[in-house]
C-alpha cells in the first residue's frame, strides 16, 4: 500500500508570466519540456498564484491563509526573520505526517531566525526545517538580494570561519564596492532607481550589503545548476519512502544570468534564455525520475509565483530584445499588479495514467494546495489552519472541471473574481509603475470587468452596472473580515 502513494513535485518558478511557455500560446520562445508536461497532463488557463509578488504567494502556498490577512507578509528583504508561525500546519507538514520525506531546494524568501540581527556564521533557527521540510537547500531570499550564499538546513554551505559574514539592509558593511560607487566593476548594468546598487557580487549590484563569506558566495551563472543538483540528489536518497519535493527556481527572476551554455540561445535576452534553461532543468528533473523508476508514480505540479515584469532593475535586454514576445499573453498588467497579468500564471499537473490530458477552465489558486493535499493525503488540518484554501484535488487530479467560486486577488489593490465577473477596489496610488512600466490596477473609481467576453480587462463596466459592483464590494469586505 505505502509506497503506491506517489512522490509529489511542486515545481515553483519566479515571475514566469502567463504567456511565458508554449503550450500557453508563445510563439517567439519554444519551451519544449514543459509544452511535453503539459501535453500529459492538465494545462490550467485560470490558474493563479496567491498574489502578485513573490513572498506573499509564497505565504498563501504554504499556509492556505491569503498573506493580505497579515501584516509582514510584504516583499521581504534577505535578513528578515521567518513569517510562517510556529504551530501551524503546512503544506510540507502535511507530507511529513504523512510519512513522506520532505525537501525545498531553491528560492525561499520567507525569511529566517526570529530577527532581522542574526549571526549568518551559525545555525539559523528557526527557517524550513522547523516548518516541514526535513532538508533545504537553498539561498534565503531572492538572486538579487544579499546574502548571496546557499544554505543547507539552516548553515551557510562553505563558509569560511576567518571571513564571516555580515549583512545589513540600512548601512553599508565592509569595504567591498557597491553599485552606486563603483558601476564601471558591474558586469551587468543596473536600471536607474531600481536599487540595485548596493553591494557588487560576481560583478553583479544588489539590494542591501554584505561583507565576508567569499568562499561561500554563488556565481550565478551556476545557480541553476547548483539547485538542480540538488533536487536531484533529494529525489535520489531514499527509495523506500514517497517524497514531496518543493523545487523552487529562481528563473526568469533578476539578475538574469543564464548558465554560459543557454547565454544568447533565445535571441530574447537572458530573460529569455533563463526561461529556456529552466525548461530545460524540468526535462532534466524528469529524466532524472526516469533513470530512479520513479515517474510513473510522481505527481508533478507546475506553476510560479507571479505574473511576469521585463525591466525589473538591469539593464538585461529583456525590453530591447522583446521582439514581439507578450510575457502576460494576452492578459493586462503583470507582476505587482491587481489586473490578471499579476496573479494568472501557468499552472500544470501531470501524473502518468492517472491525471487525463486535458485543458482546463477551471479557476484553482495555489492557496488551495494546503486543502487539496490534506485531503489527498488524509491528514486532517485543524480549524484554524488554512482557511482561505479549499480543497480542489478532484479539479487539480481531472476528475471534476468546478474550481473554486470566488477567489480573492492581490496586486497593490485587492480583487475579486466571482464567476465571469472581476472586481477590483478602488485603491490609490500610481496607476502605472513608472519603474518597470506595468499598470497597478490602482484606480480610485471601482473597476469591474466581464473576463469572460473580455479577458484583457479593457471595458471598466463598473458604471454600467453599479449593482454588481455594490454586491462585489460587499463580498469582499465579508471576505475580509472573515
Ligand atoms: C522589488 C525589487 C525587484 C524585485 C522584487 C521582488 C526594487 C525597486 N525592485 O522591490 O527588483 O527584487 O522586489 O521580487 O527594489 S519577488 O518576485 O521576489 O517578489
Ligand atoms: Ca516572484
Amino acid at each position: 500500500m505505502a509506497q503506491k502513494r506517489p512522490n509529489v513535485v511542486l515545481i515553483y518558478v519566479d515571475d514566469l508570466g502567463y504567456g511565458d511557455l508554449s503550450s500557453y500560446g508563445a510563439t517567439k520562445i519554444k519551451t519544449p519540456h514543459l509544452d511535453q508536461l503539459a501535453k500529459e497532463g492538465i494545462q490550467f488557463t485560470n490558474g493563479h498564484s496567491t498574489s502578485a509578488t513573490c513572498t506573499p504567494s509564497r505565504y498563501g502556498l504554504m499556509t492556505g491563509e491569503y498573506p493580505w490577512r497579515k501584516s509582514g507578509t510584504g516583499v521581504l528583504p534577505g535578513d528578515a526573520a521567518l513569517i510562517i508561525p510556529e504551530g501551524i500546519t503546512t503544506l510540507p507538514a502535511l507530507f511529513q505526517r504523512a510519512g513522506y520525506r520532505t525537501g525545498v531546494v531553491g528560492k525561499w524568501h520567507l525569511g529566517l531566525g526570529t530577527a532581522v540581527e542574526k549571526d549568518w556564521n551559525a545555525e539559523i533557527t528557526p527557517g524550513p526545517n522547523e516548518r516541514g521540510f526535513d532538508y533545504s537547500f537553498l539561498f534565503p531570499a531572492t538572486a538579487d538580494r544579499v546574502p548571496t550564499v546557499f544554505m543547507e538546513n539552516g548553515r551557510v554551505l562553505g563558509l569560511d570561519p576567518s571571513d564571516p559574514i555580515q549583512v545589513d539592509y540600512a548601512k553599508k558593511v565592509g569595504l567591498e564596492p557597491t553599485g552606486k560607487e563603483n558601476p564601471e566593476l558591474l558586469k551587468m548594468k543596473a536600471s536607474p532607481n531600481h536599487g540595485h546598487d548596493n553591494t557588487i557580487v560576481n560583478g553583479i549590484g544588489r539590494i542591501g550589503y554584505m561583507s565576508g563569506g567569499t568562499k561561500a558566495r554563488w556565481t550565478d551563472e551556476e545557480v541553476p545548476l547548483t539547485f538542480l543538483q540538488k533536487a536531484k540528489d533529494f529525489m535520489g536518497a531514499g527509495r523506500d519512502q514517497p517524497f514531496f519535493l518543493f523545487y523552487s527556481l529562481t528563473e526568469p527572476h533578476v539578475p538574469r544570468m543564464p548558465s554560459t551554455f543557454f547565454k544568447g540561445k533565445s535571441g530574447l535576452g537572458y530573460r529569455g534564455d533563463v526561461i529556456l534553461q529552466m525548461d530545460w532543468a524540468v526535462g532534466e528533473i524528469r529524466q532524472e525520475l526516469e533513470r530512479l523508476g520513479l515517474a510513473k508514480n510522481t505527481l508533478i505540479i507546475f506553476t510560479s509565483d507571479n505574473g511576469p515584469v521585463l525591466n525589473d532593475g538591469y539593464e538585461d535586454e529583456a525590453v530591447t530584445k522583446q521582439n514581439g514576445h507578450l510575457p502576460a499573453g494576452p492578459l493586462r498588467g503583470g507582476k505587482y499588479s491587481a489586473f490578471e497579468g499579476g496573479t494568472r500564471v501557468p499552472f500544470i499537473v501531470a501524473w502518468p495514467r492517472k491525471v487525463k490530458p486535458a485543458i482546463s477552465d477551471a479557476l484553482v489558486s495555489q492557496v488551495d494546495l494546503v486543502a487539496s493535499f490534506s485531503a489527498f493525503l488524509r491528514q486532517p488540518l485543524a480549524a484554524t489552519d488554512a482557511p482561505d484554501s479549499e480543497n480542489l484535488m478532484p479539479t487539480l487530479l481531472g476528475k471534476s472541471s468546478m474550481g473554486r467560486e470566488v477567489l480573492v486577488q492581490q496586486g497593490g489593490a485587492l480583487a475579486l473574481v466571482k464567476g465571469n465577473w472581476k472586481y477590483i477596489e478602488p485603491n490609490k496610488g500610481p496607476a502605472l509603475n513608472t519603474l518597470t512600466n506595468l499598470e497597478t490596477g490602482n484606480a480610485e473609481a471601482p473597476q469591474l470587468y466581464d473576463l469572460s467576453t473580455d479577458q484583457g480587462e479593457t471595458q471598466n463596466l463598473a458604471q454600467k452596472h453599479p449593482e454588481k459592483v455594490q454586491e462585489m464590494a460587499q463580498l469582499l469586505q465579508q471576505l475580509k473580515q472573515s
